[in-house]
């Protein structure tokens, strides 16, 4: 199977995040994540690593707006130069704005005004890789995408894209949940050309980037398998009750679950996203892919086994879609390489 990741993807380090109650912590989403999944990856026979390529900007301006772009490009510049280096708080390092837009419709000069206006919470720190980072994280992404699509239906093939930064929190024009870029929204637009496409969210977070991006629209059916907003984050948006609007009513589908979810309960959900994507009819397939739905994750609450994450692959496989599968959370580094190629393995 076709891997894509770049050492590029590294620069995105982040010193902390700040947890519910003002808590700083060290970064969840680090490097380790993605060498902890290389470290297994590399010991597979099946797995083809290679770097992406670059697809420039505009596949990226296809989902992202021209505004937030410009944002991303040169806010860790511009911090710099509004602040400079704090010798008294030599961690305070990070673009991380503490006021944030509840009303979006001014957009202040300063870049800490900014910051607020396109960062959702404290948990996407700008440092000076960041940028790089997760343009490289979506062309990953891309990478994948363009593997499957001379592919189809009879002869299905699938390429793993090990994105970090992730992406489904990130909307058009907002970051968020460790998400900059939404690699997988990229990859799902980019492969419109060819036809409808389906993309599935695993994650144990509601693919709240995705659904903003696609909520209009028919072309692309976004069905996303959660926990309910309601308990957790991102808290505002993952509702059954969302299921697109205009062009798009009827090509969204939130499937929140309960804390605690087990195998049983998870796989039958699973098989009802399943149903609705097999009647859908796409070309091809995007798999958000979150291993915090793990029962050992520090930030889930589910109680998914290794055996059924194995099973969750097998079900997605037999859908025989070209699949382009691309990571997103999971933050039991010590499971998570592990996690990761017992879903991905199904597909070899
Ligand atoms: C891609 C992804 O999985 N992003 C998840 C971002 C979740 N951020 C919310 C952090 C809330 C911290 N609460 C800590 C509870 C620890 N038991
Ligand atoms: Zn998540």
């Amino acid at each position: 199977m076709k891997i894509f990741y770049s050492e590029a993807q590294r620069g995105h380090d982040p010193a902390f995040e700040v947890f519910d109650g003002g808590k700083r912590v060290p970064y969840l989403e680090s490097p380790e994540r993605m060498d902890r999944i290389l470290k297994k990856l590399r010991a597979a026979p099946w797995a083809e690593i290679d770097a992406p390529r670059d697809f420039g900007l505009d596949p990226i301006r296809a989902v992202h707006s021209e505004m937030y772009l410009k944002f991303l490009a040169s806010a860790w510049t511009e911090w710099r130069a509004a602040q400079p280096p704090d010798d008294s708080a030599p961690e305070a390092t990070a673009l991380l704005p503490a006021t944030f837009a509840a009303k979006r419709d001014q957009m202040p000069e300063s870049i800490l005004g900014r910051a607020g206006f396109f960062l959702l919470d404290l948990s996407v720190p700008i440092v000076e890789g960041t940028y790089a980072a997760s343009l490289t994280s979506a062309n990953c992404a891309l990478s994948a995408a363009e593997w499957i699509s001379s592919s189809n239906a009879n002869h299905p093939s699938f390429a793993f894209a090990l994105c970090r930064p992730p992406g489904h929190h990130a909307g058009r024009e907002i970051a968020g949940g460790y998400c900059f870029l939404n690699n997988a929204a990229i990859a799902a637009q980019w492969l419109t050309q060819f036809g409808r496409v389906a993309l599935l969210d695993v994650d144990y977070h509601a693919g709240n980037g995705t659904q903003d991006i696609f909520y209009s629209r028919a072309d692309v059916l976004t069905i996303s398998i959660h926990a309910n907003p309601s308990f957790e984050y991102p808290y505002y948006a993952g509702y059954a009750t969302e299921t697109g609007a205009g062009e798009g009513r009827g090509f969204h589908c939130n499937l929140p679950l309960p804390a605690a979810t087990d195998d049983a309960a998870y796989l039958q959900t699973l098989e009802r996203a399943l149903e609705n994507i097999a009647a859908y009819r796409p070309t091809a397939m995007v798999v958000s892919l979150g291993m915090d739905i793990y029962k050992d994750d520090p930030l889930g609450t589910f109680k998914i086994t290794r055996e059924a994450i194995g099973e969750i692959g097998r079900h997605i496989r037999a859908l025989r879609l070209p699949t382009a599968v691309v990571m997103e959370g999971g933050y039991n580094t010590d499971a998570l390489g592990e996690n990761v190629v017992e879903f991905l393995q199904n597909f070899v």
